[in-house]
C-alpha cells in the first residue's frame, strides 16, 4: 500500500542500498551501515513473537511461489522432538532469474543475519545454505562471511551472549536445476540424487532427515532483518495489501540498462523501464517474462500491470521470481521458446513421464517449426503435450515448461503460422542478439 504522502519508491532500496560501497561484502562494512543491529533486537524478543511479526508483515516467499513466510514457519509441529532445520534455497538456476547471486556476492551478511534471526524464531540450531554448484565465487564469498561471523560471535555458541546456538553450513550443489525444487534440494543435501519427493508431507512436517524443516529462498530470509529493524508497518507501507513489501526486479535482455532494480511490489514494467533507460534504442517491446522462463509470457499490452502476485495472476501469468526478461521486435518468439524448452528437456530429472517425455517431444516439434519444416497441425500437438504436462507432472518443472509454450501460442499464434507458410524463420537472428 502506498499513500499520497509517501511515494512508492521512497523506502527502497533496502537490500541493495550499500552495494556501491567497494567493501560492501565485509562484516566491517555491514556493521558500519547498521548490520546485525536487528539481530540484537531479535535475540531479546520471544521467538513466537518474531514468527508473528513475520506473519503480520505479509512477507511472501521470494523464490517464485509467494507462499507466506511466517505461515510456513508456523506449520512446524510443536510436538515433534526431532531437531528442526533451516535450509536456504540458494540454487538460483531458472533462465532469467539472477537476483540471489548478486545479493549474496554484494552482501552475504544480510543473508547470515536473516538466517540467525529466522533460525532463532523457529527454534533451530542448524542451518544450511544450499548454493548452486557452478557459482564458485559466491560459495567462496559465503564461506568467508560465515567464518567472519563465527569469529565475531555472531554464529556458533551463545550468540551475542544470548544463550542461542547456531551452526551454518554452506553446501555446494552439483549444478542441477531440479535441485531448486525444495524436496529435490533436500534429497541432494542428504547425499542422494536430487529428485522431487511426493508432497505432502511438506518439509515443514518432514523435511531434511525426516525432521521438521523450513526451506526459504535467499531473498526471503535476507528481508527478515529489515522487518525486525523497521517494523511491520514500515514493511506493509510498501507494496499492496496482499503483496506487501519490496523485492528485486531483475531486468535483462533488450533493455538499455539491465540490472537489479529494487522496488515495492506493485511497480509496473513501464516504471521499471523508465528507471532502466527503456527498451534498447530504435526498438519496441515485443514480449517479456514477469518471473523467469517458467512464468507465462506477457506483451506490451501488460506494461501497466502492477507487478504483484494478484495482478500478474489476473493478467494470466505469475509474478514468480520477478526476473523480467525483455524481448524486442527483433526476437523470434518460436526460437526463444525453443531455447527455453531445450533447457527444461536437458534439466528434467526424468522421474515422471509427462516432464521427461513431454519436453523431449516439444523440443523436436519446436525445432521443426522454427526451421519452417513444421505444419499448422503441430501447434495443436504442442498444446496437447502441454495439456498433458500442466498439473500432471510430479513437480512445478512441468508447469514451468508448459507456460512459455502455451502463452506464446496464445499471444503469437500467427508468428508460428508464418514460419509454416514461409518455410523458414522470418527473423534475422543476428539482429536479436543483445550485442548486435
Ligand atoms: C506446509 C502446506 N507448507 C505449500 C510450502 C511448500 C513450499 C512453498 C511453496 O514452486 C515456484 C514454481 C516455479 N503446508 C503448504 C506448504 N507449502 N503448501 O510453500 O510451495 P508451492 O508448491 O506453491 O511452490 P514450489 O514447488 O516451491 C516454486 C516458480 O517458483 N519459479 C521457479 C523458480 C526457480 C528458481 C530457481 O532458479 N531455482 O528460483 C519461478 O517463478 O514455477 O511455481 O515451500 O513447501 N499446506
Amino acid at each position: 500500500m502506498t499513500t499520497d504522502a509517501q511515494p512508492a519508491t521512497a523506502l527502497t532500496p533496502v537490500l541493495s542500498r550499500n552495494w556501491d560501497r567497494p567493501d560492501s561484502f565485509t562484516l566491517q562494512s555491514y556493521r558500519e551501515t547498521g548490520g546485525y543491529e536487528a539481530l540484537r533486537t531479535a535475540l531479546n524478543t520471544d521467538p513466537d513473537s518474531l514468527v508473528n511479526m513475520v506473519k503480520s508483515s505479509g512477507l511472501r516467499g521470494r523464490g517464485g511461489a509467494g507462499f507466506p513466510t511466517g505461515m510456513k514457519w508456523s506449520f512446524l509441529p510443536a510436538d515433534n522432538p526431532k531437531p528442526r532445520y533451516l535450509v536456504v534455497n540458494a540454487d538460483e538456476s531458472e533462465p532469467g532469474t539472477c537476483k540471489d547471486i548478486p545479493l549474496m556476492l554484494a552482501n552475504p551478511h544480510v543473508l547470515l543475519e536473516g538466517i540467525v534471526i529466522s533460525a532463532y524464531a523457529i527454534r533451530s540450531s542448524q542451518a544450511f545454505i544450499y548454493v548452486r554448484g557452478e557459482v564458485l565465487h559466491v560459495i567462496r564469498r559465503l564461506k568467508h562471511a560465515v567464518a567472519e561471523a563465527y569469529d565475531a560471535g555472531l554464529l556458533g555458541r551463545d550468540i551475542l551472549g544470548s544463550g542461542f546456538d547456531l551452526d551454518v553450513v554452506v553446501h555446494a550443489g552439483a549444478g542441477a536445476y531440479i535441485c531448486g525444487e525444495e524436496t529435490a534440494l533436500l534429497d541432494s543435501l542428504e547425499g542422494y540424487r536430487g529428485q522431487p519427493r511426493l508432497k505432502p508431507p511438506f518439509p515443514a512436517v518432514s523435511g531434511l532427515y525426516a525432521s521438521p524443516t523450513v526451506v526459504n529462498n535467499v531473498e526471503s530470509i535476507a528481508s527478515v532483518p529489515s522487518i525486525v529493524a523497521n517494523g511491520v508497518e514500515w514493511f506493509t507501507a510498501m507494496g499492496t495489501e496482499k503483496s506487501a513489501g519490496f523485492g528485486f526486479f531483475s531486468l535483462s535482455g533488450h533493455v538499455a540498462r539491465p540490472g537489479q532494480y529494487e522496488a515495492p511490489l506493485g511497480v509496473t514494467l513501464r516504471e521499471l523501464l523508465d528507471m532502466a533507460g527503456g527498451v534498447r534504442a530504435g526498438h519496441e517491446l515485443k514480449f517479456w517474462t514477469p518471473g523467469g522462463s517458467s512464468t507465462p509470457i506477457l506483451t506490451d499490452e501488460h506494461l501497466d500491470t502492477p507487478l504483484d502476485f494478484e495482478s500478474v495472476g489476473s493478467a494470466g501469468s505469475m509474478l514468480g521470481t520477478r526476473a523480467l526478461q525483455i524481448f524486442d521486435d527483433t526476437t523470434c518468439v518460436v526460437r526463444a521458446v525453443g531455447r527455453w524448452i531445450a533447457f527444461y528437456a536437458h534439466e528434467s530429472c526424468g522421474k515422471c513421464t509427462p516432464c521427461r517425455e513431454g519436453n523431449f517431444w516439444m523440443v523436436q516439434v519446436l525445432d521443426r517449426l522454427e526451421k519452417g519444416e513444421g505444419t499448422e497441425d503441430e501447434l495443436d500437438k504442442l498444446l496437447d503435450i502441454c495439456d498433458n504436462l500442466l498439473g500432471r507432472a510430479f513437480c512445478a518443472l512441468g508447469d514451468g515448461a508448459a507456460s512459455p509454450v502455451m502463452s506464446s501460442i496464445q499471444h503469437f499464434r500467427q508468428e508460428y503460422i508464418d514460419h509454416v507458410e514461409q518455410g523458414g524463420c522470418p527473423f534475422d537472428h543476428r539482429k536479436s542478439t543483445v550485442w548486435g
